[in-house]
Order: structure tokens, then C-alpha cells, then sequence
């Protein structure tokens, strides 16, 4: 039998990968979308006529409820959140009520609606922040460092509380950064790379950085999406980390992405103090055993691999504008 599933932030870097993933596996998919002035479709215009839409926002109770019961899903995956931290301390509020009371309000829908929906939440290695222990697992506790960090937490235990009170199928997926070409441009792995790509076509003269020390554990968002999946085709919900257990600093992300287009990054990148930011997470790495071992999940893609395909891909996209 077909199997259904509704993915709330379809229209995001994670939501596209997983909707191309759940297509080629049969799925029927529907996608929940926000009403926008002007569509944002561009991480999934290829994949359009496939994806049946429905509108909502995780702010909205109602529109859940209707999303459940339109696409009578057997896995809702929970992607849509403010996700760039950065904003989380402009926008603090609007960050706890999406990213956090959000989360509840899918498990709303899901517990009134469908209860025996499989559920997963994109939890994050945000929320392990001022790290207690290196490298950080399932156990280990958590301290953010952000206000989308805390609503992270909040999301995350809500889910955990669910799974215990309701008895529901609901898993959190504690996936560390990852990457690609349909990557935000404030991000800074995207904003590097478009910056390279523009300053080789002579469209920028330079690059404004923060913090060049920060240490991530950078993978592949095509690579993490299947996890997403794996944790709900298991006979129990349960909480993995997914990471690569490798370590880099933002210097040398701009180092291979510039070394990529034959330039010295030092003639070009500024660390400007508008970019550093109000509290820090100075490093994050993570030990995804569990998942290896109970889900056989593994990454395919390194570090050096996703930057070069991420500057590939802007270089391609923005040769229409060369001077
Ligand atoms: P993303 O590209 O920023 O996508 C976020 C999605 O959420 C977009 O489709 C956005 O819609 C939607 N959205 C935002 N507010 C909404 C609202 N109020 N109602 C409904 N939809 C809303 O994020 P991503 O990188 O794909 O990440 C997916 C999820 O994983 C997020 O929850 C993120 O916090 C989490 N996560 C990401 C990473 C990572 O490294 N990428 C790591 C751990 C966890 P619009 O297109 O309309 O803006
Ligand atoms: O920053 C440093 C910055 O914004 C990474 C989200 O997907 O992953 C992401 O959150 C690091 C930080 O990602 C700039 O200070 C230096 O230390 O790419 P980012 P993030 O904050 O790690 C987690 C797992 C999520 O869940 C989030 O949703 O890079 N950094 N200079 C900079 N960062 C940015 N953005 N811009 C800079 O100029």
C-alpha cells in the first residue's frame, strides 16, 4: 500500500532532500507551505508537480489539524522552524513560538487527529551549545547557547514527553550542521561559498566574516534526510544523534573554498564584529554510534567533497553575471 507522508518546511534546504528521497521511495508526499506574497519554491521547483501542497504555519493550530487530516499521513516529518540562530536573537519571541510552542502544536494535530502517525522532530546539536562533553551523544546533556538553542530543547522534550504520556510513535532526530547547494546564503558554509563564486567573477571585492575559530561538524543535508527517514521505519521511536565525528573551523571551510577557485582567502576576508555573535558555541562534534549501529545510517559525502559541490554549484549559478 502507498504510503503517505506530510512535510511541514518542504520549501527548505532539509524539506526538498527529503521530499525527493520520499518520491523515489513511493511515497505519496504532501508538503505543508506557507502563504507567501511571492512563492518561495526554489529548493523544490524541480519536484513541484509531484509534491501536493497544502497551506498552513506551525503557528496556526487549525491549519495543522486540516494538514493531518487532508494528507491522512502514516509520517509527518517536522522540519519547519526559524532556523538561522543568528536571527533567533533579533527575532527571540517569534523563534520560541515557531521553533519551540510549534512543535507542540504538530503533536497536537497528530495526537487529535492521527495518533498512530509516526512523528519526527529536527531536533539539533544546538542545543548541546557550551558543550559539557567532547564528542556529544544521545546522553549527553544539553546548555544552549541561543534562544533558538532553548527552543530547541523545548521542541526536543515535548517530543520526548509525547512519546511517554500518549504513547506515540515520535522521534528526534539530533542532527548536527549540514550542508548543501540549497543551503540559506546567510549560513556560513553558503555565504562562503557564494562569496568565493562572486569574488572569482569579479561581482564582490571581499567577504565579512565573524568568528573564524568556531569549530563544526559539517555533513551533507542529502545524506542526513535518509536518516530522518530510517528513524521512523524502526520497531521503537527513539532519539539519535547524526553527525560525521569530523571537526573543522570556519578558516578552513574559506580556505578549501577559496584554494577551489585559485584565490588566497586572506586578500579578501575581513572578520567584522557585526558577525560575531552575542553568545558563542566555540565547538561541536558528535559520536553518531547509535545511529550506525541501530539505524546503519552512514554519511557519504566529506567535508572537502561538499564544500568543492557547494562553490560548484554558485559558480554555476552566478556565470550568467559575470563582468
Ligand atoms: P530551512 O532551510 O531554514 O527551512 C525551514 C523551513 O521552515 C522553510 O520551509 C520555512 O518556510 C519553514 N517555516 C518557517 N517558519 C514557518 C512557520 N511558521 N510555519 C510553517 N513553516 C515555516 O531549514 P533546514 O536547514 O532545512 O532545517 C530543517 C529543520 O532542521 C529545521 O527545523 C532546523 O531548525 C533543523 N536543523 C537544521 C540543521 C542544519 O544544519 N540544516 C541542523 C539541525 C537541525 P519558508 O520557505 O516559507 O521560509
Ligand atoms: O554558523 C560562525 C558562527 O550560521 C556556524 C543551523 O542550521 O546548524 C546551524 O546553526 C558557525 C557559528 O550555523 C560567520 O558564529 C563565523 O559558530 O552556519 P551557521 P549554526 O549557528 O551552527 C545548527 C545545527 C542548526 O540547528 C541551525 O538551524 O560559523 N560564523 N562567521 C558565521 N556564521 C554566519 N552565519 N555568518 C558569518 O559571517
Amino acid at each position: 500500500m502507498t504510503k503517505s507522508a506530510l512535510i511541514t518546511g518542504v520549501t527548505g534546504q532539509d524539506g526538498s532532500y527529503l521530499a525527493e528521497l520520499l518520491l523515489s521511495k513511493g511515497y505519496k508526499v504532501f508538503g505543508l507551505r506557507r502563504r507567501t506574497s511571492t512563492p518561495i519554491m526554489e529548493n523544490v521547483e524541480h519536484i513541484k508537480n509531484e509534491i501536493e501542497f497544502i497551506e498552513g504555519d506551525l503557528l496556526d493550530q487549525g491549519s495543522l489539524i486540516s494538514a493531518i487530516r487532508i494528507s491522512n499521513a502514516d509520517e509527518v516529518y517536522n522540519l519547519a522552524a526559524q532556523s538561522f540562530v543568528g536571527t533567533s536573537w533579533e527575532q527571540s519571541v517569534l523563534t520560541g513560538q515557531v521553533t519551540g510552542i510549534g512543535v507542540t502544536n504538530m503533536l497536537e494535530a497528530v495526537r487529535l487527529t492521527k495518533p498512530e502517525a509516526r512523528f519526527y522532530q529536527a531536533s539539533s546539536s544546538e542545543m548541546f551549545g557550551k558543550v559539557v562533553e567532547t564528542p556529544q551523544k544521545e546522553t549527553t546533556p544539553f546548555y544552549p547557547r541561543s534562544p533558538y538553542g532553548v527552543a530547541k530543547v523545548y521542541g526536543h522534550w515535548i517530543t520526548v514527553n509525547y512519546r511517554e504520556s500518549f504513547d506515540m510513535y515520535a522521534c528526534s532526530g539530533i542532527l548536527f550542521n549540514h550542508e548543501s547547494p540549497r543551503r540559506g546564503v546567510e549560513f556560513v558554509t553558503r555565504k562562503v561559498t557564494d562569496a568565493a563564486a562572486r569574488i572569482k567573477l569579479g561581482l564582490e571585492k571581499e567577504l565579512r566574516m565573524g568568528n573564524l575559530d568556531a569549530k563544526r561538524d559539517w555533513g551533507f543535508a542529502g545524506d542526513y534526510v535518509k536518516a530522518m527517514h530510517l528513524m521512523l521505519q524502526q520497531e521503537y521511536a527513539d532519539d539519535y544523534v547524526i553527525s560525521t565525528g569530523e571537526m573543522h573551523t570556519v578558516q578552513e571551510l574559506v580556505e578549501i573554498a577559496f584554494n577551489y577557485v585559485d584565490l588566497n582567502w586572506k586578500d579578501y576576508v575581513i572578520v567584522d564584529p557585526k558577525f560575531v555573535r552575542p553568545a558563542e558555541v566555540d565547538l561541536l562534534l558528535g559520536d553518531c554510534t547509535k545511529a550506525k549501529q541501530k539505524l546503519g545510517w552512514e554519511q557519504k559525502v566529506g567535508f572537502q567533497q561538499l564544500v568543492q559541490m557547494m562553490v560548484e554549484s554558485d559558480l554555476q549559478k552566478l556565470s550568467k553575471y559575470k563582468v
